[in-house]
């Protein structure tokens, strides 16, 4: 699925705003939120506003390599702004039904403020 949005993904609609979320940061191709569902002190989304069900459809656009730099670029913001990069933190795209991914519109997780295992569940 590679159209820009769609009516009913639940993280198209948080970009549009139909549905409420903690924004922490944007850009005009990116939104940075709040988990519902911390699984660490801190624990966000970086989500790509045009709509793609995972990385390997998302790379597949015409502007990928620039939205994923401009993604990225949005999380390393907010790793500055909350000074993790002296502890550290994580950064995962779970991919897929073995991959453990629920929202079917990429995401990359950040998630930091504790110790983190490996390999991951
Ligand atoms: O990650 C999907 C993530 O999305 C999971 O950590 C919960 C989070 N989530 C689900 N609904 C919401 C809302 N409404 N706001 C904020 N965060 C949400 P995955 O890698 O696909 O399992």
């Amino acid at each position: 699925m590679t159209e820009s949005t769609t009516e009913t993904c639940l993280f198209c609609r948080i970009v549009r705003g139909e549905i409420p979320a903690g924004r922490l940061r944007e850009s005009p191709d990116s939104l940075a939120i709040a988990d519902i569902s911390p699984q660490a002190p801190h624990h966000c989304l970086l989500i790509p506003k045009r709509h793609a069900t995972d990385i390997g459809e998302f790379m597949k656009g015409p502007r990928a390599a620039e939205e994923m730099a401009d993604l990225l670029a949005v999380g390393l913001g907010l790793v500055a702004e909350k000074g993790l990069s002296e502890r550290g933190y994580r950064l995962v795209v779970n991919t897929g039904r073995e991959g453990g991914q629920t929202v079917p519109h990429l995401h990359i997780h950040l998630l930091a403020g504790r110790e983190m295992g490996w390999p991951p569940g």
